[in-house]
């Protein structure tokens, strides 16, 4: 019984590491190489269940002023490498509201703000990346 419990205890506990957001620092993709940033679909009111869902890989350089369809108006937390920063629009082709993210963890793109009354969460329709 004992055993059981520390199985279910280590399956809640996997889970809620693999949803946490990655290191700025450390951030890289599957095969190693160095991201500039990465998107996710999904952001959580508690900050250390943040950063779920699928996610876009951002590498130094990388110039979308068209995001790929699939992420069009998904995005709902980030990561910034360090020495890095993300610049996103809310419109394709680089139109509407522009915001500059430095290196940095953003959990929740609902509390960043966008004009009087928006924010950013589930509006980013292109980026560029740059380190
Ligand atoms: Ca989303």
């Amino acid at each position: 019984m004992k055993a059981v419990s520390a199985v279910l205890l280590c399956a809640l506990c996997l889970t809620g590491l693999q949803a946490q957001c990655p290191d700025p620092a450390t951030l890289k993709d599957s095969s190693g190489a160095k991201l500039c940033a990465r998107m996710f679909e999904d952001s959580n009111y508690y900050y250390d269940q943040s950063c779920g869902g699928s996610y876009l890989d951002i590498y130094p350089g990388d110039d979308f002023p068209l995001i790929p369809p699939a992420w069009n108006n998904r995005a709902s937390s980030l990561v910034v490498s360090k020495f890095c920063s993300l610049t996103v629009w809310s419109r394709g082709k680089k139109q509407g509201k522009k915001r500059k993210f430095s290196s940095g963890t953003y959990y929740q793109l609902k509390e960043v703000g966008q004009g009087l009354f928006g924010n950013w969460n589930n509006d980013i329709s292109g980026y560029y990346c740059v380190c």
